[in-house]
């Protein structure tokens, strides 16, 4: 029978609602720049990473050959410099229904927990959801050279984590993040995701459906 020890989360879109910041600050961004960049256009953005997001926003307007790789980073800062203003308002009411009381029986089952975010902010919005303690490890996104979907910041927590890839489940709102968690082996969660190719093992539709019990039995018995 599999034996489930691990769970590796997401952040944005999982653990808490950091994409409407997210939104504000390429608003920001795109308002100082010229560019158009509506809330529809942000979904694009969920899970991507920094430099990924700005081009995907060059690429809605046509501009993707008009910025110098230096320019793309001084862009990139700018939008980040908004972004950690923002996030600065978060408080721990902004912990996604449900994730408390999921995190506590999860670690009393003595199941170990660590975060996967692409977000270099991670530690920062853990922090000020008072939720770093929760974890045993939370991966530094700086360090990872391969952006979802490929699967080097789940392999990375479930190595820190000391345990083997199968027996670790993923937690993701985001269809690269799924792909992410295949491609590392790991059984997945996911939470309102939009499917467009790879199916997520468990979906769930909010974190208020998170369950234990749910999840464990449908995992090792299946
Ligand atoms: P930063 P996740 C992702 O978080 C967000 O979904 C995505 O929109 C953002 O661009 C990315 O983090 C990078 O964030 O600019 O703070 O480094 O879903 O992987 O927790
Ligand atoms: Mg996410």
């Amino acid at each position: 029978m599999k034996k489930i020890k691990g769970f590796i989360f997401d952040l944005d879109g999982v653990l808490t609602d950091t994409a409407h910041y997210h939104f504000l600050a390429w608003k920001r961004l795109s308002e100082q720049w010229g560019f158009t960049f509506s809330e529809h256009d942000n979904e694009r953005l969920k899970g991507v990473d920094r430099i990924k997001s700005l081009e995907i926003i060059l690429e809605i307007n046509s501009k993707q050959n008009e910025f110098s790789a230096k320019e793309i980073l001084r862009l990139a800062n700018q939008k980040n410099e908004h972004y950690q203003q923002l996030i600065e308002m978060i408080t721990p009411q902004d912990v996604l229904e449900g994730v408390s009381d999921f995190l506590l029986k999860s670690r009393s089952a003595e199941i170990r927990c660590a975060v996967a975010s692409a977000s270099k902010n991670a530690m920062r919005v853990l922090e000020l959801l008072n939720l770093s303690n929760q974890f045993d490890f939370i991966a530094d996104a700086s360090a990872i050279k391969h952006p979802k979907p490929h699967p080097e910041i789940f392999l990375t927590c479930a190595q820190q984590l000391k345990l083997l890839p199968c027996e670790c489940v993923g937690f993701e709102d985001a269809q690269a993040g799924i792909k992410s968690i295949h491609a590392a082996g790991m059984y997945s969660v996911g939470i309102n995701v939009y499917v467009t190719s790879e199916k997520p093992m468990i979906e769930l539709s909010s974190t208020k459906e998170l369950n234990l019990e749910m999840i464990i039995n449908a995992i090792e018995m299946g």
